[in-house]
């Protein structure tokens, strides 16, 4: 029997005999995932083992800079190919010799489970072990529900798979996912001495699926009765985390083999739900944002050292999430007395994570140390980057960046956190446009993920992938954008938020339209939003706008009816919501839905009725029809730029894949019908976008440009 690879599976798993160990090396870039030719390689190699008598162990080692990322999930979708995970890792399980997993860097997902289906596994330091399937809406899968329970007890694999958290080496030897870690980072040579070891020692395979780490069965029921109690509670909707709990429950009930057929099926139905389509939809995206024409082509500058233009909430939070990322931070204020309250805003953000237990006073200090505050724009003189955040002026804006363009060293990075004021007429007024960028926070800054770069026509391409360079740093999903009014995510939001509106004065109540769109899936629903973050802001944007308004547009008064009143929500106690003493959870309030009444009667609208799901649809269609403008516009690259901005900065359910990829699960046919269908009531408000009619018209859908970009 020959121990060398065949052909088509040589390049990615190769075998090499070391004196009586079988290495097997996977070496499948970027992140070894185990396709169809890996999991044919791995079988293949334990069968060649097993046939040859001069191999005494197996050793199995990922190149590169990780042991294996699980299951290669571009495959998902598409038809299975044999042989399956499940298999491999039997077949490791079953093999003569002992087997040894060697790990360093990611072993998740598939990746973990075959090194659970080996007998000894070894970790050496930066190695990040888990089972994250949840994430993708999958369980493990290869029998992960099975092996990891029994090896270290229903308690500790319910967490590591309902979190999907990954735990470094120490830790897995602690919970007795390893066997030991190596002395050092050289992972085959630790995984080597390992194999010789069991070899000298006559160690026999030692099989997980015999391990006995759900032999207390009390301790085990009440762990899976209280995991599935807290699931029930906060996976909201989810397919798969009931499911991993029931797989646990299996492992405890049941004998190994039947335990692995429940989950094999528990895994194909997840497999096959629009969820697992979407939360992959979602993991894709999040990557390939990151990835615009500029980060191609430039290197980013330096970035040292950040100055930021105004200490209020936006600028504080900022900040701090510069901060976070260790970078230096000068905070200009325009007297003391402001710096003094932009420095209380900052520790207010480092009181409440001490006050949670998320942070200690020495990390506090730590962090304070890199902060300066300043009253004169001298300051900036050597920041590599300047961000501003003041009130949303023009006049104010040129200001700020006639003083940065007169202070800042050449090649400094300018920047304006504006969300919708014209960043090209900014960059047009001062000496250096190519320098000029938009970098649109979210609020909270120093906990939103999402970041809008917004490119200006004239900005250079190395500014831009600084941009991006700076979401790297701040673990913050980039998403480049156009200049626009809004951008990607507030003009959206402007033009759903006003569908809602419109069911609002035609019959709907707030709460209802906030519960449809609780139930499908958002944390909140717009009216709590608005009095969560304050009505007096979109008052004050709608009064601005005033001006430039279409004065045949449909226009809501009901909001500025509350307004009037000074009722704008959470902080004044009443808003859309009641909340009375000190509630941060509203209640809902008749004098609202007399004012509602009454504004029905004012513009001659007779209360019609909705059912939830017509309420969700028309919020959807005005949402997807405005993110296939911002795409056929080009001010997102893909409509899957638009799907990451609504996931990561306005809530939108991520195991729905984004509102372009839930209108392709829908079918653009159907959302085109009924964006025609409510232009019969508002033809100015519902006009269907070219972009949809015409992928209608093709018989193409939004993925179609993800694919072609
Ligand atoms: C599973 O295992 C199911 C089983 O239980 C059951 C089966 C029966 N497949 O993140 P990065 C790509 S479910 C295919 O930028 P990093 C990624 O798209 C799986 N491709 O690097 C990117 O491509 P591109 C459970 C994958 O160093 C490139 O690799 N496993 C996969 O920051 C680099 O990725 C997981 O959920 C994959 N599995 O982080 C782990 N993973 O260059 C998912 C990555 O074209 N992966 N790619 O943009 C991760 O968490 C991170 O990628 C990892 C590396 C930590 C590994």
């Amino acid at each position: 029997m020959t121990l060398s690879s065949a052909p088509e599976t040589a390049d990615v798993v190769q075998r090499e005999l070391r004196g009586n160990v079988l290495v097997v090396t996977i070496d499948h870039a970027p992140v070894n995932a185990l396709n169809a030719a890996v999991r044919r390689g791995l079988i293949d190699a334990i069968e060649a083992a097993d046939a040859n008598a001069s191999v005494r162990a197996v050793l199995i080692v990922g190149a590169g800079r990780n042991f294996i990322a699980g299951a290669d999930i571009r495959e998902f979708g598409k038809p299975a190919a044999p042989p399956s995970l499940p298999e491999v890792c039997n077949r490791i399980e079953r093999c003569d010799k002992p087997v040894i997993a060697a790990i360093h860097g990611a072993a998740l997902g598939g990746g973990l489970e075959v090194a659970l289906g080996a007998h000894y596994r070894i970790a050496v330091d930066g190695a990040k072990l888990g089972l994250p399937e949840v994430q993708l809406g999958l369980l493990p899968g290869a029998g992960g529900t099975q092996r990891s329970a029994r090896l270290i007890g229903a308690e500790a694999a319910l967490s590591l798979m309902l979190s999907g958290r990954h735990v470094g080496a120490q830790e897995a030897l602690r919970l007795g996912l390893v066997d030991r870690v190596g002395q050092t980072d050289d992972v085959f040579a630790e995984g080597l001495a390992y194999a010789h070891e069991l070899i000298a020692t006559h160690a026999a395979p030692r099989r997980t699926k015999n391990a006995r780490g759900l032999a207390d069965k009390e301790a085990s029921a009440t762990a899976i009765a209280a995991a599935r109690e807290e699931t029930q509670k906060k996976s909201r909707g989810l397919l798969s985390p009931l499911k991993i709990v029931d797989c646990v429950e299996a492992a405890m009930n049941r004998p190994f083999d039947e335990g692995l057929r429940f989950e094999r099926e528990q895994f194909l139905e997840c497999r096959e739900s629009p969820q697992r389509a979407g939360l992959v939809h979602a993991f894709f995206a999040e990557r390939e944002t990151q990835k615009s024409p500029e980060t191609r082509d430039a290197q980013p500058r330096a970035l040292r050292s950040v100055g930021v233009i105004g200490g209020g909430t936006m600028g504080a939070g900022i900040a701090v999430a510069l901060l976070d990322a260790g970078l230096k931070v000068t905070m200009i204020e325009r007297d003391d007395a402001s710096l003094e309250r932009g420095r209380a805003h900052i520790e207010k953000v480092y009181d409440g994570l001490i006050a949670k237990g998320r942070m200690t006073q020495e990390a506090k200090a730590r962090a304070l140390q890199h902060f300066n505050g300043d009253t004169k724009y001298d300051a900036l003189a050597d920041a590599d980057l300047v961000i501003e955040a003041v009130f949303e002026d023009m006049a104010v804006k040129k200001a700020v960046f006639a003083e940065l363009d007169r202070v800042c060293k050449s090649g400094a990075v300018l920047a304006t956190n504006t969300s919708y004021l014209d960043i090209d007429e900014i960059a047009a007024s001062i000496a250096r446009p190519q320098d000029v960028l938009g970098l649109h926070f979210f609020s909270p800054a120093n906990i939103m993920k999402l970041l809008e770069v917004v490119v200006p026509a004239r900005v250079s391409a190395e500014v831009v992938a600084t941009g991006f360079e700076l979401a790297k740093k701040l673990k913050k999903v980039a998403v480049r954008a156009g200049v626009c009014d809004g951008f990607i995510g507030n003009r959206m939001l402007a033009v759903y938020r006003a569908a809602a509106d419109h069911l609002m004065e035609d019959g709907a109540s707030p709460y209802q339209i906030d519960r449809a769109v609780r139930d499908f899936g958002f944390p909140m629903g717009p009216y709590q939003v608005i009095d969560l973050a304050g009505g007096d802001i979109g008052w004050a944007a709608r009064k601005r706008r005033a001006a430039t308004r279409d004065p045949n547009a449909r226009y809501v008064r009901i909001g500025d009816e509350l307004c009037e009143r000074g009722w704008f929500g959470q902080k004044t106690k009443r808003g859309f919501y009641r909340y009375d003493d000190g509630a941060r959870i509203g209640t809902p309030d008749a004098e609202v839905e007399s004012i509602i009444d009454a504004e029905r009667k004012r513009v001659g609208v007779t209360p019609r009725t909705f059912t939830d799901e017509q309420i969700v649809r028309r919020y959807l269609a005005a949402m997807i029809n405005e993110g296939a403008n911002i795409v056929h516009e080009g001010i997102a690259q893909r409509p899957l730029d638009v799907d990451a901005t609504l996931m990561h900065g306005f809530g939108f359910p991520r195991y729905r894949g984004g509102p372009m990829h839930y209108a392709d699960t829908v079918g653009l046919d159907k959302i085109l019908a009924d964006i025609r269908e409510f232009a019969k009531d508002d033809p100015r408000f519902w006009r269907a976008s070219p972009l949809i009619v015409d992928l209608v018209a093709r018989g193409a859908n939004f993925a179609s440009l993800n694919r072609a970009a």
